[in-house]
């Protein structure tokens, strides 16, 4: 598979039978996910817990769930970044993050999440208006540490669905990067661009995710049921 492309499960749901939704309705919760897989090793610094090698995105129609997996979470430090960029809608400039991290590519951000795994880990969420950046603690975002899997994971609250029906937004930009614990730190590593060692600087590149067309979960659910998510997720 192609760094950074999506294979996708939810365009199969559709040529699916309503006859699977029979008799199914008592799961309730499952979502498909775009899967965006990245080299392992394609950093210059060796440090695992900082190196991408999956990312999930997802939605149920109202929240959007973005994942990170890296080679190996080993160690209690380290930042983890989501960039998302809405079309329409201006951002920020060129290397202009609220963390100062050196990172280029980037031009239109629309929001940024930074956090981070020590002390339990956290989450700072801003938005870019009117050119400035605007700090709203951890509002309507949840931030995960899984360190069974060595994932992370992002939950925005309602994102989807109020994108989508107020500005009828279908589809967005993101960016996922790693990196460390100073201002000016170079990513380490990104899905869509390419990291730095420490003391260089690092470009991110935008990645495409559609939001799911399927508006009910307990749908979503019902359709998974009939085998396509096992058979075809990694
Ligand atoms: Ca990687
Ligand atoms: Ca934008
Ligand atoms: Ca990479």
């Amino acid at each position: 598979m192609r760094r950074g492309t999506p294979y996708r499960i939810g365009e199969e749901v559709n040529k699916l039978s309503l006859s699977v939704l029979v008799g199914s309705a008592f799961i309730a919760s499952v979502s498909v996910a775009d899967v965006y897989t990245d080299p392992t090793g394609d950093i210059a610094t060796g440090n695992p817990n900082l190196d991408i090698t999956l990312v999930e995105v997802t939605d149920n129609g109202t929240d959007l769930t973005v994942s990170l997996t890296v080679d190996d979470l080993n160690a209690d430090w380290g930042n983890y970044l989501l960039f998302l960029n809405l079309p329409g809608f201006d951002g920020s400039g060129d290397n202009d993050n609220p963390w100062g991290r050196n990172i280029s590519g980037m031009a239109g951000t629309n929001y940024f999440y930074g956090s981070w795994l020590n002390d339990g880990g956290g989450v700072q969420k801003y938005e870019h208006i009117d050119d400035y950046w605007n700090f709203y603690g951890n509002s309507q975002t949840n931030f995960s540490i899984d360190w069974d899997s060595n994932t992370v994971t992002w939950t925005l609250a309602n994102f989807v669905g109020f994108y989508s029906s107020t500005y009828d937004v279908h589809e967005i930009g993101f960016e996922v990067a790693t990196t460390g614990g100073n201002w000016g730190d170079p990513a380490i590593d990104l899905l869509g661009g390419t990291g730095g060692n420490w003391g260089e600087g690092s470009t991110g590149a935008w990645n495409s995710y559609t939001f799911s067309t399927i508006p009910a979960p307990s749908v979503l659910a019902l359709l998974c049921l009939g085998g396509l998510r096992q058979r075809r997720r990694l």
